[in-house]
């Protein structure tokens, strides 16, 4: 039985990848953090069979400890502090977190099988919010990076810091360059929750309007489940590398709006949004769109679940759990 270590288990793609890791017969492992984090019973609610091990990512003695317990085939490393926008008002704790943590669990994993480098797998999440002001359309593995958030630059730390320890150590590390990725289970900071939720709660009648930042930005949006297929395909190849995830059809958060407002069956949906400055970045990332060539050819990787659907799927799940708050 093949044994996986997930850092990042209360996330969104953490619950994800723990699924398609058991269906696939493996013992999974989460990371957790905290003395009493407040995610811990939606994880085992979720994914009961996953054994979970305290440790956070800042910590390199837990991270070593997790490694004895679990004694891993593949680790995964999906832990960070994620919400780009808070990355500019706690840019040191991103920094630890999201950036030096990759070289403390890279150290742990190195340490741990320092006899036979690599014997277990690494997985580091990487992503689209490197490339920030875009030097190539679409973006593909070696387009340049040029981020433009502490969060973003934290990232392009932790893919360097993923090659350099495959470089220089032989581990078989691979970085897997995700672009933006949502899901029912997506946090309700994220634009895409936070229209899915509040068009529900419009049509229920239960709030009156939504006030967003940036209407312009377009994004590459894919679906959650696809993409941690992506993460795991990296991980049965022979040799280590580096992958773009991505739909290749980019759209803005007008189009976000548009698809999820039809859903509940309204058309003119401006007067319900307002914009307000405290939305806005301080540096925005105006346009994503990914050439994912790579993984379709060498991993056979494919993504199911496309824009409308993604949008569609979330609005009604939102819809039955709003219903269900308000008790109708
Ligand atoms: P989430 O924000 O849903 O989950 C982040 C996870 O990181 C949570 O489990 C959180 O735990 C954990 N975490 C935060 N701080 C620490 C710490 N100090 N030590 C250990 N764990 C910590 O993110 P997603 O599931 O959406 O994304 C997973 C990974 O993929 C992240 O690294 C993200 O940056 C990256 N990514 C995501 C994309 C997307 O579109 N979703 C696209 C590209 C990359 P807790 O509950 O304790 O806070
Ligand atoms: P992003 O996701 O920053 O791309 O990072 P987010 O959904 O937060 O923003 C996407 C775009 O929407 C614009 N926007 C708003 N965003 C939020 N959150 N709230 C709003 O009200 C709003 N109005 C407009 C933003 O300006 C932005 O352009 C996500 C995270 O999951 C990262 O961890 C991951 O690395 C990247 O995706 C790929």
């Amino acid at each position: 039985m093949a044994r996986a270590l997930i850092t990042g288990i209360t996330g969104q793609d953490g619950l994800y990848l723990s699924e398609l890791l058991l269906s696939k017969g493996y013992e999974v492992f989460g990371l957790i953090r905290g003395q009493n984090n407040p995610k811990l019973d939606l994880v085992r609610e979720t994914v009961p069979d996953v054994k979970l091990l305290t440790g956070d990512l800042t910590d390199l003695s837990s991270l070593l400890r997790a490694m004895e317990h679990s004694t891993p085939d593949e680790v995964y490393n999906l832990g960070a502090i994620s919400f780009v926008a808070y990355s500019w008002e706690n840019a040191m704790l991103t920094t630890d977190v999201t950036g030096k943590g990759v070289l403390n669990i890279l150290e742990a994993v190195r340490l741990y099988s320092h006899d036979e480098p690599g014997r277990v797998r690494f997985y580091q999440a990487s992503s689209s919010e490197m490339f920030g002001k875009v030097h190539e359309v679409p973006q593909r593995e070696l387009t340049l990076l040029w981020p433009r958030s502490p969060y973003g630059v934290a990232k392009v730390f932790g893919h360097y810091m993923t090659i350099n320890y495959r470089e220089s150590y032989g581990m078989h590390a691979s970085s897997g360059i995700l672009f933006n990725h949502e899901s029912p289970r997506r946090g309700p900071e994220f634009v895409t929750r936070k229209v899915s939720q509040a068009v529900s709660r419009i049509k229920l009648g239960i709030q009156d309007e939504i006030v967003m930042g940036n209407l312009d930005a377009k994004r590459d949006w894919g679906f959650a489940g696809d993409y941690v297929d992506a993460m795991w395909r990296m991980m049965q190849q022979d040799t280590a590398d580096d992958y773009v995830v991505s739909t290749g059809v980019t759209h803005s958060i007008r189009d976000l709006l548009d698809v999820a407002f039809r859903t509940v069956g309204i058309d003119d949906w401006a007067r319900y949004v307002k914009q307000d400055p405290r939305f806005m970045r301080p540096a925005e990332v105006e346009m994503l769109i990914g050439d994912s060539s790579k993984a379709r050819r060498v991993l056979g990787w494919e993504p199911k679940v496309h824009f409308e659907e993604l949008v569609t799927m979330m609005v009604e799940n939102d819809l039955e759990e709003q219903r269900v708050q308000a008790g109708r």
